[in-house]
């Protein structure tokens, strides 16, 4: 399967980042995203004309939208990674990987602004993306209360990797993750998954630290 990538997309390393999960390997062609535009170019318009990456072909099939490709991956490599059939799990993780979209449009927005000069409403874009993370935050707490670690179950799912990365790295778009112990937990299983790969400015957890303890008494 040969993906059209760039390293610094958070979009493109969904799609590496469940790769790597499933154990399928990839064929990476890089596009010059930036400076050169490449992904707007005829070449990546051809086959997607919305020019955005990531774009996966296996074979004769052309597959745009990073939480297709994540589901495609999953279907074809690791289908523990779908959910469970039963309605409301499935249910779910549609309303994740939808929900993963504002998470770009926001999040991705700012940082895109932050990183590479793009115009646009800064603080517009960041009070979204705070917003989007308190529903994140609300969800992960529910979670936790059924003594759950993921979006959708104990056990991660295409709806994690899909919402995970503009979220790890919201601080490029000036929005800190300071507010959300429970997105920082989140952060923190997922980064220590076996198979686990990084992009840059998203690591590996190496070791699970315990969370910090205050001693009673103490200031
Ligand atoms: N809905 C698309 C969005 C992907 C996306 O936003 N990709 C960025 C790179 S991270 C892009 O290609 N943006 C086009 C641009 O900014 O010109 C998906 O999930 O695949």
């Amino acid at each position: 399967m040969k993906l059209y990538d760039y390293i610094l997309s958070p979009s493109c390393y969904k799609v590496r980042l469940m790769a790597a999960l499933a154990g399928v390997k990839l064929d990476i062609r890089p596009v010059d995203f930036h400076p050169g535009l490449e992904h707007r170019g005829p070449e990546l318009m051809a086959l997607n004309p919305a020019g955005s990456i990531p774009i996966l072909e296996d074979g004769d099939l052309v597959l745009t939208e990073s939480s297709a490709i994540l589901v495609y991956l999953a279907a074809k490599a690791a289908p523990d990674w779908l959910g469970g059939d039963a309605a409301e799990e499935a249910a779910r993780v549609q309303q994740w990987l939808s929900f993963s979209g504002r998470l770009t449009a926001s999040l991705g927005g700012a940082r895109l602004h932050e990183m590479l000069l793009r115009p646009g409403d800064i603080g517009a874009l960041q009070a979204q993306g705070i917003a989007a993370l308190r529903e994140l935050e609300a969800g992960l707490f529910e979670q936790s209360l059924r003594g759950q670690r993921f979006l959708v179950a104990d056990r991660p799912t295409v709806a994690d990797i899909a919402c995970f990365p503009y979220v790890a790295l919201a601080p490029d778009g000036g929005v800190s993750l300071d507010p959300y112990p429970t997105i920082r937990r989140w952060s923190r299983a997922l980064r220590a998954l076996d198979a686990f790969i990084e992009m840059p400015g998203i690591h590996r957890l190496h070791e699970l630290k315990p969370e910090p303890h205050i001693e009673s008494g103490e200031a």
